[in-house]
């Protein structure tokens, strides 16, 4: 009789129905919103529409991406950054060495590629955006150019990876947090390797100490916790560069990668709320509306229209806070009697709009579909 071997009963762990490497994909549902996508809302908050008044989003209010887990970290005081792969000379700096460099801040709008999300039919389960994932901070750092033109990129270099210290699990793959950008665009003179936000060194949740912003980008490019370039000779194959961020009419569409953010406006549901609904209460006579609107890649603003029951009119636009963040908008509404519904629609340098409708993609990225908004006047 053979004797009783446990360990040859054991799958290998790999081979279970196993969330880790067989990823729950959960279909595309028009229906209510889960449970994890409650939980992951509730890790992930968005700016209340309400914050949007304030030209630097105070960090508290700026809305939050956390794949992962938060990494703890209890002193900046070891933390590196090193630049190695395919260089002429690898770097290390602690934070201090790159306090000496030259210093740069910038306000930036963020937003997520998935804000939206909410929105796109069916939906994607996943971080449920509505509207809030984005917000504007001023970001305090030295510019990644003249670091990458000291380490020096070799003439076989492909890809620039930049690395977070948080791991996890996405796609079936275990891997730290990376993305990539050509050579081309990681030496763009905007990017900046920052330790600041609105004065104050950055918090935990915003990537402290140290992260990357790359404006003009949606929020994904922004590594936080950043530790880690590598320059290589291939394209960059991480779960968060080929397994997500790619616009996808369906499962087998090759797609184009998510790269810089699509035109888009907000305005502040004007009036008091329902507290359970949103719904929004407003006295009739002159509303003063205001509202924000941004494009990507550094491209301005160039109109803004408010439509009040499908009418659209010109709002008025206010001065530019900066190159990459978003710019304040108002419009004057008479406000009669009656339920009404509001839209705003930006226009970009580039002469692109907003759609009315919400273009379907099939994880949920980059809807930068108007925002219709019902309130009651009385
Ligand atoms: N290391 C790391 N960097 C990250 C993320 C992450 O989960 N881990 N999330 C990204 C995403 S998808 C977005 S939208 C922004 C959000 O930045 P914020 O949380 O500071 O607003 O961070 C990006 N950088
Ligand atoms: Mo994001």
């Amino acid at each position: 009789m053979t004797p009783f071997q446990f360990s040859s009963m054991v799958p290998p762990l790999s081979n279970l129905h196993h969330p880790f490497f067989n990823p729950i994909k959960p279909p595309l549902t028009d229906g209510g919103f889960s449970r994890d996508e409650v939980r992951l809302a509730n890790r992930n908050p968005g700016t209340l529409l309400e914050a949007l008044r304030y030209d630097l989003t105070p960090a508290g209010l700026h809305y939050l991406l956390i794949h992962f887990d938060v990494p703890f970290v209890a002193s900046a005081d070891d933390w590196t950054l090193s630049i190695g792969g395919l260089v002429n000379k690898p770097i290390k700096l602690s934070l201090a060495d790159l306090k000496q460099r030259p210093q740069r801040s910038m306000p930036v709008t963020l937003e997520c590629a998935g804000n939206g999300r909410a929105g796109v039919a069916p939906r994607y389960q996943s971080q449920p955006w509505h509207h809030e994932g984005v917000g504007t901070a001023e970001w305090t750092g030295t510019p990644l150019k003249s670091l990458l033109e000291e380490a020096g990129l070799a003439d076989s270099a492909h890809d620039v990876v930049f690395y977070g210290t948080d791991r996890g699990f996405g796609g079936g793959q275990e891997h730290d947090y990376g993305r990539s950008l050509s050579p081309e665009q990681a030496l763009d003179d905007d990017i900046l390797v920052v330790w600041g936000m609105n004065g104050a060194p950055l918090l935990p949740q915003h990537g402290f100490p140290l992260r990357l912003v790359v404006p003009g980008w949606y929020g994904m490019a922004s590594v936080k916790w950043l530790d880690r370039i590598e320059v290589i000779d291939r394209a960059f194959d991480g779960h968060q560069q080929a397994g997500t961020y790619v616009y996808r009419a369906s499962a087998d569409d090759p797609g184009t990668p998510v790269t810089t953010v699509r035109v888009k406006s907000l305005m502040v549901p004007p009036g008091i709320p329902d507290v359970y609904t949103r719904s929004r209460m407003v006295e009739a006579g002159p509303v003063n509306l205001f509202g924000r609107a941004w494009s990507g890649a550094g491209v301005g603003i160039s109109k803004i229209e408010v439509a009040v029951d499908g009418e659209w009119q010109d709002a008025k636009l206010d001065l530019e806070l900066g190159q990459y963040a978003w710019r304040g908008w108002t419009f004057n509404w008479q406000a009669t009697p009656g339920d009404h519904e509001l839209m705003c629609r930006a226009t970009d340098a580039n002469g692109d709009v907003q759609p009315i409708d919400p273009r379907f993609d099939i994880a949920g990225f980059g809807n930068n579909s108007v925002q219709r908004l019902t309130v009651t006047v009385r």
